[in-house]
């Protein structure tokens, strides 16, 4: 077994308040792509801190929310994987365990997290842009937008405001209750595991910063180097749908991580 593999199911073995903070890596092996590459294919003309904004949505209604609609396809095609069932596996067999997530797509839900923390909202909680009120998340799945294809996006039907999309874009405010909730998490927690995130948004990026500045371990999961290395106690290089079900192999045994 690997030595930081089994450094870290030391540690998750000890462990009795646990925090998983996961980004979009946690996300890749599902096949939905990263913030970083959240723009393949025929978005890949766009920069997605730039659509992912107020003023982007302001000056394009129709773009920004094609772009979404985009992306909540291509999650409703598809599945956790091994490493968001690895974390429900985590959060079943410790009960004092939050899992906060940067992540807008619903695959920790489907993988049987209760309850996840939505610091950057979510693909599937559309709002009215004008009075706030949430709007259904339409049915029909939009095909795959041909150059970038937009989509205007649906009115609310109380006030006929534009309805947006339910995630935090740059420049906006945190939910207010998540953000309470993420930092009373992290303040508490004995060990904090980050996955799949290369740590550069704030104040989401500050979470693993704050459990280490409080005395918990870090076990940092990302293929990657990232700025969060140098709070990680273990840093597991691989990929989140390996190095996760390894990780509760090694900690618990036999735990059956097979799809449901
Ligand atoms: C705010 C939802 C104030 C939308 C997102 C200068 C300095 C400091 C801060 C700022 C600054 N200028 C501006 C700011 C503020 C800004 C910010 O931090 N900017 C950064 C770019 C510097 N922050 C904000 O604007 C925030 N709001 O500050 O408001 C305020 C306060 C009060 C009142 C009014 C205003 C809001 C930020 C939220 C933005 N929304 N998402 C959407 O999804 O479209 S952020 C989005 O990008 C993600 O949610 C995530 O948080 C972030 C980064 O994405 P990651 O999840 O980390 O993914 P990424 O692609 O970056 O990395 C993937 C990682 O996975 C990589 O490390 C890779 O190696 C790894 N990986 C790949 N494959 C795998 C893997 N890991 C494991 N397994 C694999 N298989
Ligand atoms: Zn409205």
């Amino acid at each position: 077994m690997e030595h930081a593999t089994r450094d870290a199911a030391v540690l998750l073995g000890q462990a009795r308040r646990v925090v998983v903070f996961t980004g979009a890596g946690m996300s890749a092996e599902s096949g939905v792509p990263t913030f970083r590459d959240a723009l393949t294919g025929l978005w890949r003309r766009f920069d997605a801190q730039a659509l992912a904004t107020p003023e982007a949505f302001h000056d394009d209604p129709a773009l920004v929310w094609g772009w979404y609609e985009w992306r909540r396809s291509a999650v409703r095609r598809a599945r956790p994987n091994a490493g968001h069932r690895a974390v429900a596996a985590i959060e079943a067999r410790i009960p004092d365990s939050v899992l906060i997530t940067q992540n807008v797509d619903d695959l920790h839900e489907r993988a049987g997290s209760a309850a996840p923390v939505h610091l950057h909202g979510s693909l599937f909680a559309p709002r009215c842009a004008a009075c706030a009120r949430p709007a259904p998340a339409p049915d029909g799945v939009a095909e795959e937008p041909a150059d970038g294809r937009r989509v205007p996006p649906p009115r609310c039907g109380h006030c006929a405001g534009l309805v947006r999309p339910g995630v935090v874009w740059f420049g906006e405010a945190l939910p207010q209750e998540a953000l309470a909730a993420a930092v009373e998490a992290a303040s508490a927690c004995d060990l904090l595991i980050t996955v799949g995130t290369s740590g550069l948004v704030y104040p989401a990026a500050e979470i693993p910063h704050l459990a280490a500045r409080r005395g918990a371990a870090v076990i940092q999961v990302n293929p990657d180097e990232t700025p969060l290395d140098r709070v990680a106690d273990v840093n597991l290089r691989g990929p989140a749908a390996q190095a996760l079900p390894a990780l509760v192999e090694a900690a618990w045994g036999g735990t059956d991580l097979r799809a449901g």
